[in-house]
């Protein structure tokens, strides 16, 4: 009935290119030139006036104007000469101007297309050469902003840095800011000065875009920024367009506070990505696309505040709802062996409702290790934040924080009934009896003290210290009170392995992890025998 209905739409559609304008022509604008002075005329042809050995200049703002001017959508190439130790760096505070113009047409821009750079749009992030193309700001605000008109742009294989925020996504969907290093110097080892705000910021509505992508070299460098690496903010005023919440745009790939290498700290002096505003920037994705499925996390570490940052606005109370966060490598680097701890949480949940942290298959499992705590939870931040199936070890505090009423640090401890409430219903956490492992299979008695049935209950084998849960061994679903037996097969557990316990009930409220109990070998001795 749905594409029935689609096709009906789309034959006026058809009839309707008879009163159509003329056709539009792609253009591709080729940037020749370092200066930043405008296009003398819009014309179709980027000119910025000089010429040099009977080359007319063209600008990247020249270019950028030309481009907005053509309807439909341009390419914008790079191949400037003579640049010393082959960097060309585009002073953005010249004859032109403040910012350079929004991008209002669809356009690529594709810094990689500078001849003898096209590896840093090719290779995986430590494997790229400097950058050769450099967009130095001065200081000033806003590097490139994505405007009404601009759907479908692509910013790619740039060098960003010395602006309040770097690029901006304001009013575009299906767009893409891809294999740019952002925040840094162009070999990506050391933070620009000036870098005041943010590495890349939406507000507005925009829908579909993607910070990163899922290929090999798609991912950005996004470092050393004084406020965030990602900001979305749900709260700015966008009219007169209606609707200005940032929604369905995804993050991923990427490494947000590191340099290049990816295990040397450059941390943004607050948090790696971050959610602001009323009524929220709902529904967004950190490390898999919006299909919620196809996941390449991003490593985010070494950063001032928190790794990932769920808030929204205190005078409302508002919060970010619905952000999916998978696969991301939080404090640590994409080996999960170097201390990139976050200063605060690897996410801090401040406000919101239904966040997921991890999912229902491995792949899904964000590592999150090294940070002040794990996953951090505001006393009455909210409810249904989800946490599944995460690889926790190392996190200084808690794994799992939710602050209860006393507003203090630590292990909450259950209530009769579970009828408290506040962060996620402070659900109590399993209580663990017994784990016995034999042939094999290890059989956990438990029980969960719980104020609805059923819940979720997923086991882990603990960290070195007991406290958290470093390996997802199975779940089972508790589904009547009193005690319970769960049977995880497959060789769960090694000799010397604690278990530990997470109880999820139907609302996705996640508890605290239990307190961590012995594995015991049923069939030790017998093993023994025959060492
Ligand atoms: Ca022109
Ligand atoms: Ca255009
Ligand atoms: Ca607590
Ligand atoms: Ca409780």
């Amino acid at each position: 009935m749905r594409s029935f209905l689609f096709a009906i739409l789309v034959v006026p559609a058809i009839g309707a290119a008879e009163t159509r304008g003329p056709i539009v022509t792609p253009a591709t604008f080729t940037v020749n030139s370092v200066a930043d002075s405008p296009d003398l005329v819009l014309d179709g042809v980027c000119d910025a006036g000089a010429t040099r050995g009977g080359v007319t200049a063209c600008t990247l703002r020249a270019a950028i104007q030309e481009a907005n001017f053509n309807p439909g959508s341009d390419t914008i190439e790079f191949d400037i000469p003579g640049c010393p130790d082959d960097i060309c760096v585009i002073d953005i505070v010249t004859a032109g101007g403040n910012f350079l113009p929004d991008i209002q047409s669809p356009v690529v821009i594709d810094g990689s297309t500078q001849p003898g750079n096209a590896d840093v749009c090719e290779l995986d992030i430590p494997q790229r050469s400097p950058y050769r193309v450099v967009l130095d700001g001065d200081g000033q605000d806003i590097g490139m902003r994505l405007e009404a008109g601009s759907d479908g742009s692509v910013i790619r294989g740039l060098n960003f840095r010395n602006f309040t925020n770097a690029v901006q996504i304001s009013r575009s969907d299906q767009s893409r800011v891809e294999c740019n290093f952002i925040g840094t110097d162009e070999p990506g080892t050391m933070a620009a000065p000036n870098n005041a705000g943010n590495g890349v910021f939406f507000q507005c509505e925009g829908t579909g875009n993607i910070v990163g992508g899922t290929g090999l070299g798609d991912g950005n460098l996004i470092s050393g920024h004084a406020v965030d690496g990602v900001q979305f903010f749900g709260g700015a005023d966008c009219s007169p367009t209606a609707g200005n919440i940032p929604s369905g745009n995804s993050v991923l790939g990427n490494f947000i506070g590191t340099a290049r290498d990816g295990v040397t700290p450059l941390g943004n002096d607050f948090a790696g990505v971050s959610f602001f505003g009323a009524p929220g920037a709902d529904g967004n994705f950190v490390g898999v696309l919006p299909d919620g499925a196809t996941v390449r996390g991003n490593v985010i570490g070494a950063n001032g505040t928190s790794g990932i940052l769920i808030d929204g606005d205190a005078a409302s109370t508002e919060g970010t709802d619905g952000t999916v966060v998978m696969g991301n490598f939080l404090g640590t680097d994409r080996s999960g062996t170097v201390d990139l701890g976050n200063f605060f949480g690897g996410v801090d949940i401040v406000r919101g409702d239904d966040n997921l942290v991890g999912g229902g298959s491995p792949g899904m499992a964000n590592v999150i290790a090294f940070n002040a705590e794990g996953v951090y939870i505001e006393q009455d931040a909210g409810t249904g934040n989800r946490i599944q199936q995460n690889r926790f070890y190392d996190n200084i505090g808690l794994g799992i924080e939710l602050i209860d009423a006393t507003g203090e640090l630590g292990a909450t401890p259950n209530d009769p009934g579970d009828t408290d409430t506040g962060a996620n219903q402070l659900q109590n956490w399993p209580e663990l009896f017994s784990a016995e492992e034999d042939g094999g299979v290890l059989s956990i008695g438990y029980a969960v003290d719980a104020a609805t049935l059923p819940i979720r209950v997923e086991f882990f084998v603990a960290d070195d210290d007991g406290t958290e849960g470093a390996r997802f061994i199975g779940a089972h679903e508790y589904t009547v009170a009193g005690s319970a037996v769960a049977a995880i097969s497959a060789d769960p557990v090694e000799i010397g392995d604690r278990v530990l316990a997470t109880a999820t009930d139907a609302e996705g409220n996640t508890s605290e992890f239990s307190p961590s109990i012995a594995a015991v070998f049923l069939d030790r001795l017998f093993r023994d025998g025959f060492e």
